[in-house]
């Protein structure tokens, strides 16, 4: 498995070379061949060492003991160990003059990926690596409660869907929050202390400016870009905040829903109130505008297991025209939570010998969200598969939201026709134009909805690694910015001395950067708009299915092969024709939808 890398890290790298190049004697400079080899030989080293590294990261997420634990902390503290020492000398070698354009995305790609860097501080790596493991594997093992019974993580985002009791939902959120999150607190601490000591040696301001740098621009013009792309989908996810307030506080009452101010947490369907598909029912047109089915429920009645959804997926992507799966994918993957050993069940896309040993790792459910997250998965693993001719340090996405925008845009194309295509509706049960409002509404739950969630994590996670969120304020923090982006509200009040809520989301203590979902909750929108463009569809966006076009596979695949090869607006241009990331395709697809919610919302006071 390849460690993560990144893009250009401009700003901060000519900053860098400027003092370098200044200090040291031409004569004691490399040249620019002995920089091709130095890319060489470290795309080599990090590619053998990524294929036990792999290996050992999937036992680890598969199979959490204290010992796999330990194995798993010794080889992400040799991996940052090799990553750190490449990055410094990467930072060396970008001071030479004449460097071809591919040694050079190469060297600040090697200088500015690292997730978490350690300092040279003795000890360091160590206690970064043992931190990293134990909070990732604590996520895994994490139980919440409900009615006093123990839960897993996996079954308590289940039940979080489909319960409807405001008192068995609070104690569901609160005690994941507690339970999971707070003994976090202390080791999340230490690790930003570390790893910002890291990105400090690498010339980098901080962890959050080094993660920002990965988008072939200065982090802060990134940190605007997000910013503008939020602006532009806004207005339209305030409209649903507060159609979706009226729904809940209709049903629940004012005790526990009021017309006004925030929603209350947990009753949006999902633990972080990141994706409000689940409670469709609850807010799905009054009278006939309801869709009519769901998913989860056509799954169910048609006996469809794990399997047997994932092999739908792969059916969808060699419509398109790629190949199969490889026959390791179906004995190496985990499909479902295994009864007798603990396992991180967050969904994962795996490429552990980076050309064909693709793995999802998952604790599928026969639901309609874990439907799309197969399709999620499936996305990367053909991505991966696409660019497996790449050099390795371009064996990546375009950027990272490529990466979770592909089988995202793909799962828009399971509209109720391509249903009826694959035998899981009948035709006479396919909703007429009549109920396009309900449909965009039920992908409006989940698609608009995630929007400020996607931006406020790592909102979040920059202010803490820039220190503008001090220790003693995560929580009060995190709070806050849920409130401001969200317009939400936890269902139990918070001791913000204790708790550290952004533990119990999976990323925080998983270390996995998040601004990419937030980008390919964008993206995958552009993505639609083009192939349906290019399948020659005339209809509603929205009912766009590009099932079975192998043009549009042809032109997916151009893209995804070029890998992290060029700057991304190289590789968004090759499928869209466009170079700039624009929320325009989003609004487009729901336009129908904007104009009902204001309708709707006329004479509620909204906001929060
Ligand atoms: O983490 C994921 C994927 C794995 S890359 C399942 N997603 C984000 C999340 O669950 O928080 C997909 C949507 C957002
Ligand atoms: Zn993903």
């Amino acid at each position: 498995m390849k460690v993560v890398i990144s893009t250009l890290a401009l700003a901060a790298a000519l900053a860098l070379s400027g003092a370098a190049g200044s200090a040291q004697p031409a004569a004691n400079r490399p040249t620019a061949a002995e920089a091709d080899a130095f890319v060489v030989a470290a795309e080599k080293e990090l590619a053998d060492f990524s294929l036990d590294a792999g290996r050992v990261a999937w036992i680890n997420n598969t199979y959490i003991t204290d010992d796999t634990d330990a194995i798993a902390a010794v080889y992400a503290e040799r991996g940052t160990d090799i990553q750190v020492r490449l990055a410094k000398q990467a930072a060396h070698f970008l001071t030479v003059p004449g460097l071809s354009f591919d040694t050079r995305r190469k060297l600040d790609l090697l200088r500015g990926g690292i997730v978490l860097p350690a300092p040279t501080t003795a000890g360091a790596t160590k206690e970064l690596a043992e931190i990293a493991t134990r909070l990732n594997s604590a996520y895994g093992k994490g139980r919440g409660t409900l009615n006093g019974q123990p839960i897993s993580g996996n079954d308590i985002e289940a039940a979080m869907g489909t319960n409807r009791n405001p008192g068995e939902l609070k104690e569901m959120w609160a005690s994941w929050h507690d339970n999971v999150g707070r003994p976090m607190r202390a080791d999340y601490a230490r690790m930003v202390e570390i790893a910002n000591q890291g990105a400090v040696e690498l010339g980098y301001g901080d962890v959050g400016a080094m993660w920002r740098s990965q988008y072939d621009m200065a982090p802060d013009a990134f940190a605007a870009l997000a910013d503008k792309l939020w602006g532009e989908v806004k207005p339209l996810y305030d409209q649903l905040h507060c159609y979706t307030r009226a729904r809940l506080n209709e049903k629940y009452g004012d005790a526990v829903q009021a017309k006004t101010g925030p929603i209350r947490a947990d009753l949006l369907g999902n633990m972080w109130a990141q994706e409000w598909g689940n409670i469709y029912d609850v807010v799905a047109p009054a009278g006939s505008g309801a869709i009519g089915y769901d998913i989860g429920a056509l799954l169910k009645a048609q006996d469809y297991d794990a399997l047997k959804m994932v092999r739908t997926g792969e059916g969808f992507y060699s419509s398109l025209g790629f190949a199969q799966l490889p026959e390791s994918f179906w004995t190496n993957s985990m499909f479902l939570k295994p009864a007798d050993r603990e396992v991180v069940c967050h969904a994962s896309a795996w490429d552990v010998d980076n050309k064909d040993d693709l793995r999802i790792k998952m604790c599928i459910k026969i639901a309609s969200d874990d439907f799309v997250t197969i399709h999620h998965e499936l996305g990367h693993n053909y991505y991966q598969r696409a660019y497996n001719k790449q050099p390795y340090l371009y064996l990546n996405g375009a950027n990272d939201g490529f990466h979770e925008a592909i089988g995202d845009f793909v799962a828009l194309s399971i509209t109720p026709d391509y249903l009826v295509r694959i035998g899981l509706l009948n035709a006479a049960q396919v909703p007429g134009p009549d109920k396009d409002i309900g449909l965009l509404l039920r992908q409006a739950m989940d698609k608009v909805a995630f929007l400020p969630f996607g931006l406020l994590i790592d909102k979040w996670r920059w202010g803490v690694f820039s220190g503008a969120i001090a220790p003693a304020d995560y929580n009060k923090a995190w709070t806050a910015l849920r409130l401001q982006y969200q317009g939400i509200t936890p269902p139990v009040a918070r001791d913000d001395a204790v708790a550290f809520d952004p533990g119990a989301k999976y990323h925080v203590p998983g270390n996995t950067p998040y601004a990419r979902y937030f980008l390919a909750r964008i993206l995958q929108f552009q993505f639609y708009e083009a192939a349906c463009r290019q399948a020659g569809w005339t209809g509603p966006l929205h009912r766009c299915s590009f099932y079975n076009n192998k043009q549009v596979g042809e032109r997916l695949n151009a893209m995804m092969e070029m890998g992290m090869s060029k700057p991304w607006p190289d590789a968004l241009e090759a499928f869209t024709g466009s170079r700039e990331m624009s929320g325009k395709a989003m609004l487009a697809y729901f336009q129908p939808l904007a104009g009902w919610l204001k309708e709707q919302n006329k004479g509620r006071r909204c906001g929060w």
